[in-house]
């Protein structure tokens, strides 16, 4: 069994969906042989979202030596790397700990090279369309039926055209519903430990296909306020036209998932624009940038630009550096229709 006292292993993972939290439950089961309690897993996760990345990176870098670290499903963005070595958060990282990198986004996967070269393990799903869930499942816990069943879920989730049975989607659905109401919380931190031990134990926290007690109560709190959130995305979505393009921007409350979001205006308005941008309100202050499904158009790739962003397939998101609510939207969406004309010009995309 793994000796935590000896070996602490440091867990960071995006915090804000399914493949996050389930890779990092996979994990945890890996290093407790699956008796996950309380007291295994104290002080050694980090839950990161993609505005705090930077800034904890940065914390961290210079004050750990040898440290065993782990990335879930978190991109490893051009901010992190710096031509000047003394300057660049990777190399601190990468040289001074044993660092293991498990992510399936496009820039990890064109880091991996100087990952490696620094000494990292990088394990990267991106051609295999496997998200990170599934790759910590067949890399550390290959023979276990529990654990291949869970990453299903959140492959299920990750990638809407990846086929899972009904039950299993459904069970990925809530499940984003569950962190997505956490993720408001000012008890956020020990409400997404408590639900990533219990996940990473077995199966008892589901009864006939849906969730048990108590997260069954937090899925009905989430639902009391998911309609209203939902006509509000709607009323606040207008189309504007740039060059030969069109996109749809709309604002929304930060209870609703980063990725059901846009995915819900991509299946309402079906090739009526070339991209879906929702800006979601504060805490988050983060945008969501999705593609037609029959447009060439890459979001990702204009995503990648901004500060903090990065994405896949066509698909990104990417932090605002200031405070986003209803008032304030109409201005930011002002310079976003800006940067993506600068973009459009520069880039002819
Ligand atoms: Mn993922």
């Amino acid at each position: 069994m793994f000796d935590i006292k000896m070996t602490k292993p440091l867990i960071l993972f995006h915090s804000e969906d399914p493949d996050g939290i389930i890779s990092h439950a996979l994990l945890l089961r890996h290093f407790t042989s699956g008796k996950c309690n309380l007291l295994h897993a104290k002080d050694w996760q980090y839950f990161i979202d993609y505005n705090q990345q930077l800034l904890f990176m940065d914390q961290l870098a210079p004050t750990s030596n040898y440290k065993d670290i782990y990335y879930l499903d978190l991109s490893l963005n051009d901010n992190l790397i710096h031509q000047d070595k003394r300057f660049s958060i990777i190399h601190w990282l990468a040289t001074y700990n044993y660092l293991t990198w498990i992510d399936h986004h496009d820039s990890t996967a064109k880091h991996q090279q100087l990952l490696r070269q620094l000494g990292a393990k990088v394990i990267s799903g991106l051609e295999q369309q496997l998200c990170s869930s599934s790759l910590v499942q067949k890399e550390y816990l290959s023979q276990d039926d529990y654990a291949r069943w869970l990453a299903l879920i959140a492959q299920g989730h990750d990638f809407s055209t990846f086929p899972i049975p009904e039950a299993e989607k459904k069970l990925g659905i809530d499940l984003q519903k569950i962190i997505s109401l956490y993720n408001l919380s000012s008890k956020c931190q020990s409400q997404l430990t408590f639900l990533t031990k219990i996940l990473a134990r077995d199966e008892s926290w589901t009864k006939k296909g849906n969730f048990a007690s108590p997260f069954a109560e937090d899925l009905q709190r989430y639902q009391a306020h998911e309609q209203q959130a939902l006509s509000e995305l709607e009323q606040s979505a207008k189309t504007v036209s740039i060059g030969k393009r069109k996109f749809l921007l709309a604002y929304s409350d930060p209870l609703l998932p980063p990725k059901d979001a846009p995915r819900y205006l991509r299946s309402k308005y079906e090739h009526q624009a070339d991209g879906y941008l929702v800006v979601f309100g504060a805490p988050k202050n983060q945008a969501m940038f999705f593609h037609d499904l029959e447009s060439d158009f890459d979001a990702a790739k204009f995503c990648a630009a901004q500060p903090g962003g990065g994405g896949r397939e066509g698909d990104g998101g990417f932090r605002l550096n200031s405070e986003v609510n209803s008032l304030t939207f109409p201005q930011i969406k002002e310079s976003l229709v800006q940067s993506l004309k600068l973009y459009l010009q520069n880039d002819k995309a």
